[in-house]
């Protein structure tokens, strides 16, 4: 089961503008075949279906460890996307196309399915699919897809950093890619266990360090990329039997008791001409009057 903190795991810079495309191309990175809603749903299932977890729990408990991060990654993400979306459009009656600028914006669903807010899709609109899921029972073949998973997520990250320069947009992605890079080698370190064959020596993947990026590289200099949080009250203890030792680029690997500080969710405001959350801003007052009571 799952216990729920009410945070984001980093704290989001707010926008000073609306870019509705940035969100778009955001997209990718929550729905897309190598987004973070694949790698939820990976491990997840991989640790539902995980068979031996009395003999394997090492594991086991890295594979639902990790899990549970990720859900925290689609959270993240899609903050981002309801972040640069907000400010889009202004209220207005509906005979004056209030909603006009989403007309010519990369992902119209933004605009009439979610009320300008993230969907469950890639960048191109496709809905995220339950057969990106690779689940096969064989421990070395799913740690491997697991690693390849990881590196084809870090390859679309840069990709989608390079295509904008949204602050916003760009600290998530600073910050995914070192706690990606941390389960990368969480991954290989899990098959070298197993196999005793070293996957480091292949990394990274692409060929470009973390440490390029600026809004990565301040996570890098906490010590971020040497970190897995234990998310979990008492469970999972195991995974420090696998993240052990040291990093590929040098230093110990640490596993901390508990979640990241983190950050605040946004409080995203009322859009009337969304129709969005469905009451005026008077009647929200009021409403939020009579629930103190
Ligand atoms: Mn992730």
């Amino acid at each position: 089961m799952y216990l729920r903190i009410d945070r984001l795991q980093i704290e989001l810079p707010r926008p000073e503008e609306p870019d509705p495309n940035a969100a778009a191309a955001v997209q990718e990175l929550l729905g897309g075949r190598f987004g973070e809603m694949s790698t939820l749903m990976n491990y997840t299932y991989q640790s539902f279906n995980f068979r031996r977890r009395d003999q394997l729990k090492p594991f086991y408990d890295l594979i639902a460890n990790i899990a549970t991060e990720e859900l925290g990654h689609i959270e993240l993400v899609a903050a981002t996307v309801n972040l640069l979306l907000q400010g889009t459009t202004e209220p207005g009656a509906p005979e004056e196309a209030p909603l006009e600028p989403g007309k010519d914006a990369r992902n119209t669903h933004h605009f009439i399915a979610t009320a300008q807010t993230a969907l469950v899709a890639n960048s191109m609109g496709q809905p995220w699919q339950g057969d990106y899921v690779f689940n096969s029972g064989d421990l070395v073949l799913d740690l491997l897809h697991n690693f390849f998973l990881e590196c084809g997520a870090r390859l679309h990250k840069i990709r989608v950093y390079e295509m904008t320069r949204n602050p916003v947009a760009r600290e998530m992605i600073g910050y995914l890619l070192v706690r990606g890079g941390v389960h990368i080698v969480a991954y290989a370190k899990a098959l070298e266990k197993l196999t005793g064959v070293d996957l480091t020596r292949m990394l990274p993947i692409p060929k470009i360090e973390n440490a390029k990026f600026p809004e990565a590289r301040k996570f890098e200099e906490r010590g971020l990329h040497r970190t897995l949080y234990r998310f979990s009250l008492k469970d999972y203890q195991d995974v420090a039997k696998i993240w052990r030792g040291t990093h590929p680029d040098g230093g110990e690997l640490q596993v901390v008791d508990g979640p990241p500080e983190g950050g605040e969710i946004p409080i995203y405001p009322d859009v009337p001409e969304e129709f969005a959350p469905g009451f005026s801003a008077e009647e929200i007052a009021e409403l939020a009057k009579k629930l103190q009571r």
